[in-house]
């Protein structure tokens, strides 16, 4: 049933874009819906650009035409031709209406991509996947983001099988049909791509609120879910409540629709779809109650709830031009999403989290096989580029362009965009030139960020003239050549800074430009500069690209001295947490090469005195107890063994550990553990997120009493982030004890499968080479299928991505039955294949061992012909 289009097919060029020669001004949409078959009637008002002469062609793939008529007239064989993946029309004119009739099988549909089944044939419901390509699969029609139609949709079924019908839009009309059928129709006044056409029906329930925008529109707000998971939906409308406000407060932006829907299924290949009008979410991403969701699991519905919403505008109402521009909404969405998270929690907790994920996805992609503009030139199979550079790295953009604009200038740089360019399909050109000319600022030497891929490094040395009082700081770029682009040019890097004195404080900062700050930014556009500062009354301590004012990698030769010290006194939380990391990287260099032990005392002895400091935020104090992770230890590295990475670091940790002591730790989680609530609010969560920290640093020096702790937290856990912490510490220390709860757990939440997930997850995540064989066992739960997103990532996306040394088995048996079930996988669902796929990334740095056999697996599936296009421009460009 999946398309097997030539996997060879040739790349889409950025530089070829064209504007489209036909457009569809009005689209009606009729579908007669089944679970096995449904039909569809498309009515196409169809307009012509004078200045170009090509005959209509409409994407279609996968549909069985029944019947095609032109102005009313049925076309004869000679008039049209089914082509590979659409269909060409010749004699429209502009002002033509086609007419088509197809027929498609959702139930056989395991691509999720167009109109498919979620849940079993009997109970389950239908509803459609259309970002980036998925209306093709649905009706013939130019199917790219520049066309954008006014859409009528009628939805016809059987009223006892399908007593909910939905689709984008507002309501138009509903009513009885005969033999038990029903119909309901809707109209969307805002002309939108076809990426973002939705549609459900099924056995739904809702929860429901009205909501007045700040311009005085009335809407009412509808989640729908199925019946067991209706009672989890609540967080999420408080979510979606906070961020319709947020986004009239910090931008202007209000709804434009009387309705907004939203819908919660379990089978989906990402997180969420901001569909105009009627969001269709991940359950993952929607579903929050204290009994089955962790506290990041909260942060997450209430971050993507955000983000789909603000894509009505950054999105929606503005869109991209072509698939090329995909960050300008991405990129942005995630920008305003990071920035309300913020405003709703802690922000240097939330900049902490948002830098991790930078450097643990998207860094190592910039400097891998797969690497790629924020804007790429070139694709074969788009759905492979909706990744951590067009996201994470587009939002480090935006956020970039903001911090020069200042917040007063950034808005109204998003305000001229959103005016100007309202109802239209956009390019980032036309963002930054918005911004810019809001703002009298030429900002276009800014694009080259983003057509230029990898990681600039960022290197610093500073200079002090004890005799002038003067230090000079010389920084300069090097981005690392890459198979695209063997040679990059500098860039402008905002680098922001602060001066810290011996005693810890921040010197105030004098230089030709400004006096007095003690927090500054220099742009460094060069391959090289130097910037003087004046007065400076002693030899300073630099922090240097504050906040991660650009998304580089910053090489400076600190003393590990220095570092503590910035990591002991430096008021902001994320700048503290970062000198942090940075000494955490010298301390473990220090282990690996049994250097000096400078950087290993330097690290645990500040670490020690803060654990000590009653004034520490609990929350932040956990994550500054973390060093960075085995991925981002691996990115340093220019020959990689993963299981020497994992002995190491949980060697440092065990430093760290021995230096604050068993018996502050015992006491500190006691302490912690007395105070244990059910509550989401800040404080419960720090606890919690400290509790965690402390029992698992407990756990690297004395295993018995941090197992008999976590065996009584499992029992009495108030909260699902505490069982499954105490499940963690006793599945990794000691797996005797840990048979029990993992045994009550599978069966405490047997038809729950979002908690399912995190049992499969967390012991896919158990370290070494145990890992194969219990992933292998996994498999045979009868609880584990292929066929679910959620559940094969859980189980083999957490072994092959957030387990390196269970992974990466020296004799490579990883590897080949990765291989195996990508294989298995991509027959049901290429997208989700070719996402998983991407775990080989960095192969070509492995031990030789390693290598050799990641680079067979990846040649055996390179062999087989049968590939999808998105997995084989994964693995082909894996293997360049
Ligand atoms: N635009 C969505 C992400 C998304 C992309 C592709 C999908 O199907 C292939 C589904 C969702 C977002 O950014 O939330
Ligand atoms: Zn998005």
């Amino acid at each position: 049933m999946n398309a097997r289009p030539d996997a060879s097919s040739l790349p889409i060029r950025l530089a070829d874009y064209r504007a489209p020669a036909w457009r569809v001004e009005r689209v009606e949409l009729d579908f007669e819906l089944g679970i096995a078959t449904t039909e569809i009637g498309a009515k196409l008002l169809l307009r012509r650009d004078p200045a170009q002469d090509e005959s209509l062609r409409l994407d279609g793939e996968n549909l069985e035409l029944i019947s095609i008529a032109l102005d009313g007239e049925v076309l004869a064989d000679d008039a049209y031709r089914l082509v590979d993946g659409g269909l060409e029309v010749h004699g429209a004119r502009d002002g033509s209406v086609l007419e088509t009739r197809v027929r498609v099988h959702p139930a056989a549909n395991t691509a999720l991509e167009g109109l498919y089944l979620s849940g079993p044939s009997e109970t389950g419901f239908l509803l459609t996947q259309c970002e980036a390509q998925g209306f093709r699969h649905i009706t013939f029609f130019p199917d790219r983001p520049d066309v954008q139609a006014i859409y009528t949709v009628t939805l016809r079924a059987d009223r006892a099988r399908f007593p909910v019908l939905l689709a984008g839009g507002n309501p138009d009309g509903s009513g009885e049909l005969e033999d038990g059928r029903h119909w309901a129709r809707f109209v969307d006044p805002h002309p939108k791509p076809a990426y973002l056409f939705a549609l459900v029906a099924g056995r739904l329930e809702k929860i429901e609120q009205d909501y007045r925008t700040a311009d005085g529109r009335d809407v009412q707000l509808k989640i729908w879910a199925e019946a067991d998971a209706i009672d989890r939906c609540h967080y999420a409308m408080d979510a979606l409540v906070r961020s319709m406000r947020w986004d009239e407060q910090a931008y202007g932006r209000n709804y434009d629709l009387d309705v907004f829907h939203v819908v919660a299924t379990h089978d989906f290949n990402m997180g969420a779809m901001e569909n105009k009008g009627l969001n269709i979410f991940n359950t993952k991403c929607l579903l929050a109650d204290a009994d089955s969701s962790t506290d990041d699991e909260y942060r997450r519905v209430e971050a993507v709830v955000a983000h789909e919403y603000f894509h009505n505008w950054s999105g929606n109402r503005v869109t991209c031009r072509d698939w090329f521009q995909l960050s300008l909404k991405e990129g942005f969405t995630v920008y305003r999403e990071q920035c309300f998270s913020a405003d709703m929690n802690s922000a240097p907790l939330k900049r902490i989290e948002d830098v991790g994920l930078l450097r643990r996805a998207q860094f190592p992609e910039d400097a891998g096989p797969l690497a790629h503009p924020v804007r790429p030139a070139e694709y074969r199979e788009i759905n492979n580029f909706y990744t951590a550079t067009v996201y994470e790295k587009g939002a480090e953009l935006v956020r970039m362009l903001a911090g020069k604009l200042g917040t007063a200038g950034f808005r109204r740089g998003t305000d001229l965009y959103f005016s100007r360019n309202d109802g239209r399909a956009a390019a980032l050109e036309d963002f930054l030139a918005a911004l810019g000319e809001a703002n009298d600022v030429d900002l276009s030497p800014y694009l080259a960020w983003y057509g230029q891929s990898g990681t600039p490094r960022l290197k610093a040395h500073g200079h002090y003239d004890a005799t002038r009082h003067e230090y000079t700081l010389t920084l300069s770029q090097h981005t690392p050549a890459s198979l695209q682009q063997p040679r990059k040019q500098p860039l402008p890097i905002p680098v922001k800074l602060a001066l810290f004195g011996s005693d810890g404080r921040m010197l105030p900062l004098h230089t030709d430009g400004q006096t007095d700050a003690s927090e500054i930014v220099v742009v460094l556009d060069e391959a090289e500069q130097c910037f003087v500062f004046r007065d400076v009354p002693e030899r300073p301590v630099p922090s240097l690209l504050r906040g991660l004012s650009a998304p580089a990698v910053l090489e400076c030769d600190y003393t590990p001295a220095e570092l503590a010290l910035l990591l002991g006194h430096d008021p902001d939380g994320f700048n503290r947490w970062d000198a942090g990391q940075q000494l955490a990287l010298r301390a473990y260099d220090a282990l690996r090469d049994g250097a000096h032990n400078g950087a290993v005392n330097a690290w645990c002895d500040t670490l020690a005195a803060l654990f000590d400091d009653a004034r520490l935020d609990a929350a932040l104090l956990a994550d500054l107890l973390v060093p960075p992770g085995e991925i981002e230890l691996a990115e340093r590295e220019s020959v990689v063994d993963p299981a020497r990475i994992y002995t190491l670091r949980q060697q440092l940790q065990q430093r760290l550990a021995a230096r604050i002591g068993a018996d502050k730790l015992e006491a500190r989680y006691r302490s912690l553990a007395a105070q244990s609530t059910a509550g989401i609010d800040a404080v419960s969560q720090a606890n919690r997120s400290l509790k965690q920290r402390v029992l698992q640093l407990l756990a690297l020096l004395d295993p018995t009493a941090a197992c008999h702790h976590a065996a009584t937290q499992y029992l009495d856990a108030p909260s699902m982030t505490d069982r499954l912490a105490a499940l963690g510490v006793l599945a990794r220390h000691d797996a005797a004890r840990s048979v029990e709860p993992l045994v009550h757990y599978r069966k405490r939440y047997a038809s729950d499968p979002l908690a399912l997930d995190k049992w499969f997850a967390l012991q896919a995540q158990l370290p070494g080479e145990g890992a194969l064989a219990r992933v292998q066992a996994l498999e045979a739960d009868p609880a584990f299928t292929l066929k679910n997103p959620n559940r094969a990532r859980a189980l083999l996306g957490t072994w092959a991505n957030g387990n390196p040394s269970g992974f990466h088995r020296a004799d490579g048996a990883g590897y080949r039955l990765y291989a195996d079930r990508l294989l298995a996988l991509d027959a049901l669902n290429p997208q989700i294949a070719a996402r998983l796929a991407t775990a080989f990334n960095g192969w070509q740095r492995l031990e030789p061992h390693r290598r050799e056999a990641a680079h067979a697996a990846l040649a055996s599936l390179a062999g087989h012909d049968q590939l999808s296009r998105n997995l084989a421009e994964i693995v082909g460009n894996m293997l360049k």
